[in-house]
């Protein structure tokens, strides 16, 4: 209801005052940072983590560096395969398949995507899921562990340096994650999760270049290891920050999530998060699938259906997706689909 009332005024606003609540809910200017800072609780930050991001970032840089003048060209194509191997297992694995059951996967299909999502580090598919599906169900409150309204740093990546607001863990508790626990690939992961994604994300993306083509330790450490782990990231990140505030609403106006074709490119077509937030069981996580969308991630459903390893792939129909529209849409629909035309 709070969020419905804010968009009522924000259609009583000129342009300029519109962007300037949105700057100012964002903490994006001075006097909103400073303020976000004099409310932090500083015992809850957590500060091995902070150390960790800073100096994951640290190296990155270093691996920029490398990855500019020193690093050989199959270590940088390596890079980017694995950022793609990463993303789907995100995307496609820990995202469609296991968050939302938006279609299911035959065990050899689970695997390849429980070793993908291993590469991208971030938790096990089992917390990935939980925390995932608490922030659908409660959606810009104290109990979605990145909570779009306190601010894009917290959204984007803050809310994993702070310990979460005892709602996240309260309402979590309430999930029926009995599918999650009934998948053998998601407990096997989750059981040797410490020593499978090290060896996933840093030792095989470091011995592969060494081994092969002969990188340096280092560049290959630098480069295939922190920063492309750091670039998926951010690009997963985005989904939660940029996603959330930027972008049209043609599905539900009342709701943060908008459509970012930006945070869809580069997330395999992850940024159309107006329509994901209001159709989550949707495979295709927009009403397009198919290259003129970005939606890689889609297209490799399709193609793994094809084969057999995907199947049960949930949809919308056109005419519920119109009615939707025409209820809670900003208007600005008719325009988007001819562009994508
Ligand atoms: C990372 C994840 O980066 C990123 C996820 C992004 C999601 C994006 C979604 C967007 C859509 C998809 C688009 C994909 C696009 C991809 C494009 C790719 C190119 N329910 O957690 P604790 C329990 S991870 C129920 O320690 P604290 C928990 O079980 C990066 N229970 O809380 C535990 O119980 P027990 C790497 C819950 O102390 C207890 O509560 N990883 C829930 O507040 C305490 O849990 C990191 O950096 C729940 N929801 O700490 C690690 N949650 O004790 C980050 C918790 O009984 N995490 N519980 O076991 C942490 O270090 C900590 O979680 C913390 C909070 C510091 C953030
Ligand atoms: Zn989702």
């Amino acid at each position: 209801p709070d969020s419905a009332v804010k968009d009522d005024l924000l259609d009583d606003l000129t342009p300029q005052e519109q962007a300037e609540l949105v700057e100012r809910e964002l903490k994006i200017n001075l006097r909103g940072i400073i303020s976000n800072l004099r409310n932090l609780d500083w015992s809850k930050v957590v500060w091995r983590n902070l150390i960790m991001f800073a100096l994951l970032h640290i190296y990155s840089v270093y691996g920029l560096y490398l990855a500019l003048f020193h690093a050989k060209w199959r270590t940088i194509f390596f890079s980017v395969v694995l950022y793609f191997m990463a993303a789907l297992g995100i995307t496609m694995g820990a995202h469609r398949l296991w968050s939302h059951r938006s279609f299911k996967a035959r065990t050899p299909l689970r695997v390849v995507l429980a070793l993908f999502q291993t590469i991208a580090f971030q938790n096990d598919i089992y917390e990935w899921a939980r925390d995932h599906r608490v922030h659908h169900k409660y959606s810009e409150t104290d109990a979605d562990p990145h909570n779009a309204r306190r601010g894009f740093f917290f959204s984007h990546m803050g809310w994993l340096m702070y310990r979460k607001h005892p709602d996240v863990i309260a309402k979590g508790k309430g999930l029926d994650l009995s599918d999650l626990e009934n998948d053998p690939v998601v407990m096997l992961q989750r059981k040797y999760y410490l020593p499978a994604v090290v060896t996933a994300c840093f030792v095989l993306p470091t011995a592969i270049p060494c081994i092969y083509w002969g990188e340096h330790v280092v560049t290959a450490l630098m480069v295939a290891g922190f920063l492309r782990y750091t670039i998926v990231l951010h690009i997963t990140w985005f989904v939660n920050s940029l996603a959330h505030w930027v972008g049209n609403k043609p599905y539900d106006k009342s709701i943060y999530p908008s459509q970012n074709s930006v945070v869809a490119y580069l997330a395999l077509g992850e940024g159309w998060h107006n329509y994901h937030h209001v159709f989550p069981w949707d495979y295709r996580t927009a009403e397009l699938g198919g290259l003129v969308n970005y939606n890689i991630t889609c297209l490799v459903i399709d193609f793994c259906a094809k084969i057999g390893q995907a199947y049960d792939l949930r949809t919308v129909t056109p005419e519920m997706i119109g009615r939707r529209v025409t209820r809670t849409g900003d208007g600005t629909y008719a325009s988007m689909t001819q562009k994508a035309k």
